[in-house]
């Protein structure tokens, strides 16, 4: 068996990739006049003159409390955690005046929003890097509604364990009211890890590469081998949902019959299973994407990978105490959660979980077929190989390691088929910037249900998937593995062209 030295696998967790830029300096806010508060219990979202939304978002380090054992120095935006929610309508114009008040540079990526590519946050192929006291305001039109999230794209493993993500919906005109309607994140959290970052910075090491000389003496002064997948297991203790772990967690209270969408997002680095005990649930979208005729399907697993979300709606009609069972596929014995569905009358009832054979969602079966028929004109056609080497110290893309990116060369217009190909041996969310997808197939076999239109999708080992792309957002856009550290050791690839 192959192994690798903590010394690695520190060294994975920590470079900064893509941190130099030769771009011009960070744009500085505008002043505008703020005419009218939307939103009275919130100071961050403002209306102006011309009808914008804006959101003030400070990056700021502060206390977080996850559980009563469980208090750490997180870095969040506008002291939240997850950070301040933005909830736009479609067609809004919306304006993130972002602020650096880190100790640490940082960017802001609106993960899934089909924004121009100035706005996609990615230090050193679209904008430079925000340093400490820096501002720079995020702007976008809200086209496309759906499920979002933005997060930090420098030293980005570490500055989401630490807390550096929110939610960003866009509702429909027209839309559905709700009786609930709640984003439900879901991570990890180690204390070891914890402690491995903070010694670096007391030890007055700058973050980034200053990992793997600090921690190759952590601890005893021994290096530990493990497989990357083994350490992953050896370092992660909670799983966090919204912030909160075990006993802290919110529950959701409900009434029978309560309409409801609930917009499951993972923000962590592990494939989660979520597990909706005695009731029917409908998955109604995909990465914010609408399924086409979804049905209610019951003792089914759904899986959700770094990255993707899915928006679910339960058939609320079994009153009773619930428990949600959230756990990582590859940990289930420590990294396991209850999120709790609690009916009013209930509360003080012990939570039930499921108790009948489960099998696994079927993405690719789910729904009813629909033909697209943008996708058929296929104009180029790739291959990206994941793999890993050496131990697993190296992620690659056709061999290729960032910051030597494989290059897609292509033009504005062009319908790309992608065939994905794992030959590794842990998953990969691979997620597209500024670009959904199709997927079309899995494994040679053609999708059978719903179109699946996605900016995200897992890639477990042996497995290979075919999707579409429509280059109709020319850029630099990256293309990477979202399992962050996969990414910060080499998982990135980069579609590049003009418009
Ligand atoms: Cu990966």
């Amino acid at each position: 068996m192959k192994h690798l030295k903590l010394t690695v696998i520190m060294v994975l967790l920590g470079v900064i990739l893509l941190a130099c830029s030769n771009q011009s300096s960070t744009e500085k806010i505008v002043e505008d006049t703020i005419s009218e508060e939307t939103n009275q219990e919130n100071n961050s979202v403002k209306a102006d003159s011309d009808g914008k939304v804006i959101f003030a978002i400070e990056a700021i380090e502060g206390q977080w409390q996850y559980s009563s054992d469980r208090v750490t120095r997180a870095w969040m935006y506008n002291g939240k955690l997850p950070g301040e929610e933005i909830r736009v309508n479609e067609g809004d114009e919306v304006e993130l005046r972002f602020l650096n008040s880190l100790p640490e540079p940082t960017a802001l990526h609106l993960h899934g929003l089909p924004i121009v590519n100035e706005m996609d946050g990615v230090p050193g192929i679209t904008q430079s890097v925000i340093q400490p006291g820096e501002e720079f305001i995020y702007s976008f039109t809200a086209t496309i509604p759906g499920t979002y999230w933005y997060h930090s794209h420098e030293n980005s493993a570490e500055q989401l364990f630490r807390g550096m993500y929110g939610a960003i919906i866009i509702e429909e005109n027209n839309k559905k009211e709700y009786a609930i309607d709640q984003v439900v994140f879901i991570s990890e959290w180690s204390a070891m890890l914890e402690e491995m970052y903070d010694e670096t910075e007391q030890n007055g090491e700058s973050h980034g590469n200053a990992h793997g000389a600090s921690h190759a003496s952590h601890g005893n002064g021994n290096s530990i081998e493990l497989p990357h997948n083994e350490m992953m297991n050896e370092m992660y203790d909670t799983v966090v949902i919204n912030g909160k772990a075990e006993a802290d967690i919110s529950s959701f209270v409900v009434k029978e019959g309560d309409s409801n969408r609930l917009r499951f997002i993972n923000s962590g680095l592990y494939t989660q299973t979520i597990t909706i005990p005695n009731h029917e649930f409908k998955i109604t979208h995909y990465d914010g994407q609408p399924v086409n005729e979804p049905t209610f399907i019951t003792n089914e697993i759904l899986l959700i990978a770094p990255g993707e979300r899915y928006d679910v709606e339960i058939n609320l009609n079994n009153a009773g105490a619930w428990g949600i069972e959230i756990y990582a596929e590859a940990n289930e014995e420590k990294l396991y959660t209850i999120l709790p569905l609690v009916y009013e009358g209930y509360e003080n009832e012990r939570l039930q979980i499921n108790n009948e054979p489960l099998s696994t969602f079927d993405i690719t079966k789910y729904g009813q077929s629909q033909q697209i028929e943008r996708i058929n004109n296929v104009t180029k056609e790739f291959e990206m190989i994941l793999a890993s080497n050496d131990g697993d110290d190296t992620f690659t893309i056709n061999g290729k390691k960032a910051p030597d990116l494989e290059v897609y060369e292509i033009e504005e217009g062009d319908v790309i088929k992608m065939t994905i190909r794992n030959n590794s041996r842990v998953d990969h969310p691979m997620h597209s910037h500024g670009h959904f997808f199709y997927v079309i197939s899995k494994n040679g076999a053609a999708v059978q249900g719903s179109p699946i239109f996605k900016d995200t999708l897992n890639i477990k080992p042996d497995e290979t998937y075919e999707i579409v792309l429509i280059a109709d957002n020319p850029g630099k856009w990256v293309f990477h593995c979202h399992e962050l550290h996969h990414a910060e050791s080499g998982m990135i690839s980069l579609i590049d062209y003009a418009g």
